[in-house]
């Protein structure tokens, strides 16, 4: 009996195991084990350096298997041949249907040998090296996209590869994904920067038009130079873990105002920190910056790229909009697809759900919709053959009609920018002031405006849409607002900031913020909360969205490479981009536009004396009374891409 039992569980279990071939139901652990061989190899550039590389195989052979890779500076951790870890849990789609899963750490990260560099810059024109000589030549030049060429070459020839290799990263592996479609190598097919890591200086995490991020970069990069190395053993890192520099004991906004001068952080890392040191030695836009820029070697990209961003992403929302239109307009040849929705910073991937902060978006932008309905399409059929071709062009989630708008032929040019001018008594109208006008506030860098209404340690993650309404109190926070609309004012597109200044110093940062007013009635019908498992945190009536916010560090308003001061009293124009915006103003809204001159700890404090701001010193930092104009001569404006309704171009 015992026997025949045995025979039977034993048949039940073979014939119950699914086959590659089948895509497989449910996904356990189990399954991932007993069907996926887990390999941990060392892969030779060509220039001898050996990368380490994690790959996750079918065990199916009977089948040739599509490729996904990450190239990564976060570590390709679990390592272990053994240690399959929850890394695939974000892969799950790509599991049940036998992907090939390859994670990377980069040159000088973690496990990989070879020196590690921020933002590593391409090098054009790089000579090729010969199969017999491959490996062997040192000074062979090399980049992340060689580096992605030679792990593909090694992948398709050592594993059971169909020939088709996708890659796609978020943030810093964004930009490993942006350089790994420069590789040409003929097998990577498909590549999708997400939220990329693209220009420091000008819009990404370190700086945004040149004013300095201060909070993310300190609190990111000792960790990100000392404690992010796998080679480390856990003995050696716990002192590094433990005399890890920190200021924040309660609340940011107190511990940084406490703190002062940006030199004074510089104290608590010595000059040890690389990517810090970057940052104070190279206080303009200068070679540095731009030669780890990977935007100006855009073009003639080979495989299709599909670019995904958050429009609240408070790292690289940037990134995602300048490396899609660049590709765009340097390689129109590419096939380019375009995603953004209401998502912070790789929240698409992992975890949204229908809310994000106190906004309901609706189920249309959750992590299982974007992985099923889009990226999972795009990388089958482009490295399975499998599926339609996705849709072309851009896909860009409203964030005031709550709906998916489809753009066939791209993000770009579906607008018309028209001017919304500030005027004297707090109003917004499309026509220039008719009289003089100018309102003025005194910026004090002893009591800066705060980015948040919310006490804390961390950045948080929802201040790019919070309620601005803390801030519309302050004397230091100048507000106009439109009257009701009765109509929707739809906003698709590029925006920028138009002002006219004067001072009574020689320096100043400028903040425009873009928000919508919610109806003084307006709430939330009750099953959105329950569908949400979600509890009400906010009163939603009369709630000031943020829709956009941008700093501007006045010095750099003619030129980042050659900062500027300001002639105290002389009207002068301040001119800056803001993140486009994807965004309708619905009939009983209202639109307004806050303009401040600190947004703390969020972005460092501008002395508001024309200086290097990196090596001032605490006494420098002082009071400046500042003018904003609204008069005929001199209207202080914002430029919005209104959306004409009756000849818009895209598909809902
Ligand atoms: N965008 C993130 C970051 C990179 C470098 C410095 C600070 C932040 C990230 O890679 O997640």
């Amino acid at each position: 009996m015992k026997a025949f039992r045995f025979i039977l569980i034993a048949l039940t279990v073979v014939f119950a195991m699914p086959t590659m071939a089948q895509v497989q139901d449910s996904i356990t652990s189990d399954w991932f084990k007993a069907n996926y061989q887990k390999r941990e190899v060392m892969i030779t550039m060509r220039d001898g350096v050996k990368l380490f590389t994690s790959i996750y195989e079918p065990k199916d052979k009977s089948v040739k298997h599509p490729t996904l890779m990450t190239r990564t500076c976060y570590s390709a951790a679990p390592y272990g041949e053994d240690n399959y870890g929850r890394q695939w849990l974000s892969s799950r789609e790509y599991v049940r249907r036998g992907y090939i899963l390859v994670t990377q750490d980069v040159r000088g990260k973690n496990k990989s040998d070879g020196e590690f560099e921020d933002l590593r810059p391409f090098i054009e024109n790089k000579k090729p090296v010969s199969k017999k000589q491959y490996g062997k030549v040192s000074t062979a030049l090399t980049d992340e996209a060689s580096d992605t060429y030679d792990t593909v070459e090694w992948l398709i020839n050592n594993t059971n590869s169909n020939g088709c290799v996708g890659v796609y990263g978020i943030s810093y592996p964004g930009f490993y994904s942006t350089m790994a479609a420069l590789s040409g190598h003929p097998a990577l097919k498909a590549v999708s920067p997400q939220a990329p890591v693209t220009d420091w200086f000008r819009g990404d995490d370190a700086h945004h038009n040149g004013a300095f991020f201060c909070w993310d970069m300190f609190k990111f990069q000792y960790w990100f130079e000392y404690l992010n190395n796998a080679k480390k053993s856990r003995e050696e890192l716990m002192p590094m873990m433990r005399n890890m520099p920190s200021i924040n004991h309660s609340d940011a906004y107190t511990d940084y105002l406490k703190i002062g001068a940006v030199k004074n952080l510089t104290t608590l890392f010595g000059d040890s920190v690389s990517m810090w040191n970057n940052v104070i030695n190279h206080p303009d836009l200068d070679d540095y910056w731009e030669s780890h820029n990977v935007v100006y070697h855009l073009k003639n990209v080979k495989p299709a790229i599909m670019v995904v961003g958050g429009l609240f992403d408070a790292e690289d929302c940037y990134g995602a909009f300048k490396t899609y239109k660049t590709i765009c307009q340097n390689s129109p040849e590419t096939e380019t697809y375009f995603v953004e929705g209401p998502w912070a910073h790789g929240l698409w991937s992992r975890g949204q759900r229908q809310f994000f902060g106190d906004i309901y978006f609706g189920d249309e932008i959750t992590s299982e919709y974007y992985n099923a309905n889009i990226e999972l399409p795009f990388f089958e059929y482009y490295l399975n053959g499998k599926g339609e071709k996705p849709q072309p062009g851009a896909r860009v989630f409203d964030t005031g009609s709550l709906q998916w708008h489809y753009f066939p032929k791209g993000w770009q040019g579906n607008f018309t920018s028209q001017p919304f001018y500030l005027q004297a008594n707090g109003t917004i109208s499309q026509q220039k002031p008719a009289t003089q006008g100018e309102l003025t506030y005194t910026s004090d860098p002893a009591h800066p405006v705060p980015y948040t209404m919310l006490p804390g340690t961390g950045r948080t993650t929802t201040y790019m849409l919070d309620d601005q309404r803390f801030a519309a109190r302050r004397p230091d926070v100048l507000t106009f607002t439109t009257p009701v609309l009765t109509e929707p004012l739809q906003l698709s597109g590029e925006v920028s900031a138009e002002l006219q200044v004067s001072l009574t110093t020689t320096d100043a940062d400028f903040v425009v913020k873009i928000i919508d007013v919610f109806p003084d009635d307006f709430s939330y019908p009750r099953e959105y909360y329950q569908q949400a498992n979600k509890q009400q945190s906010a009163v939603m009536a009369g709630y000031q969205m943020l829709v956009r916010g941008e700093v501007m560090r006045g010095k750099y308003r003619n030129d980042f490479a050659k900062p500027e001061p300001f002639v105290p009293g002389q009207t002068t124009t301040v001119k800056f981009t803001m993140p486009d915006v994807s965004h309708t103003f619905m009939p009983g809204h209202k639109l307004m536009i806050q303009v401040q001159s600190s947004w703390f700890p969020l972005v460092d404090r501008n002395p508001q004396q024309f200086c290097n701001i990196y090596k001032c010193d605490d006494g420098d930092f002082i009071k400046s009374d500042i003018t904003i104009h609204c008069s005929p001569q001199a209207a202080s404006c914002i430029w919005l891409p209104v959306v004409n309704l009756k000849s818009a171009t895209y598909r809902v």
